[in-house]
């Protein structure tokens, strides 16, 4: 199931059977940025192509950060741990990150660059009553100028390298509502008496640090 994710929507989402889900894997793929294409469309000049600009250009790709994290919030909004490329593995080893990719891909390979696991009947047994699954860009591109961006929530733990079966897809490449945006507030995973439910919230921003989301997210998203 593809979903387009639209401001401010949110769907609580079950398994086929109607289970809440459990253990989870989120993941997030993306390419660098084709300088020699947004060099043209901002004119390079036949100048320039000649003494050698436009050529050493070709194949040269701007790499782009994003870091995908999980911060998770008790009952009274106060952070409990932040997963994330600094933080890799949180207690227990309830939220693990596969590592953080500070570059994206030279071509499209299909497959996450970030990716965390969400032990959720575990995450069940600490203060925890919400986990918010975020994504950011250190390097600052604007979303529009990446070629693609894909984020994937799968039914279970999974590396970097698993095919993993897809709960929900999200795919932003060319999706105007994340014009401008520079960060993404992805979903979250809510507490409750039957188990976590999870609820898409699809919300871009312009924050530049985990840190500026985490104050967002404790002012309107709890
Ligand atoms: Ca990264
Ligand atoms: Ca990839």
């Amino acid at each position: 199931m593809t979903m387009i994710l639209n401001k401010g929507q949110s769907a609580t989402v079950r398994k086929e059977n109607g289970q809440p889900v459990m253990d989870i894997t989120v993941g997030a793929n993306w390419g660098k940025i084709d300088t020699l294409t947004n060099g043209l469309k901002t004119g390079v000049g036949f100048f320039d192509k000649l003494v050698g600009k436009a050529t050493s250009a070709v194949g040269a790709k701007e790499s782009v950060d994003l870091d995908l994290s999980v911060l998770t919030f008790d009952a009274q909004g106060n952070l409990v741990e932040r997963c994330y490329f600094g933080n890799q593995r949180t207690k227990g080893d309830i939220l693990v990150h596969t590592g953080d990719d500070r570059q994206g891909d030279d071509e499209d390979d299909g497959l996450d660059n970030e990716r965390i696991q969400i032990r959720s009947l575990k995450l069940a047994q600490t203060t925890a009553q919400t986990a918010v699954i975020i994504l950011n860009n250190f390097t600052q591109q604007p979303f529009e100028k990446i070629p693609y961006i894909r984020l994937g929530i799968y039914d279970g733990l999974f590396g970097l390298r698993d095919k993993a079966p897809r709960l929900l897809g999200f795919d932003l490449t060319g999706d105007k509502h994340f014009t401008g945006a520079k960060a993404l507030i992805l979903a979250k995973l809510v507490k409750t008496a039957q188990g976590w439910e999870l609820v898409t919230i699809g919300e871009p921003t312009t924050d530049s640090s985990i840190l500026e989301m985490q104050r967002r997210i404790q002012q309107n998203y709890l």
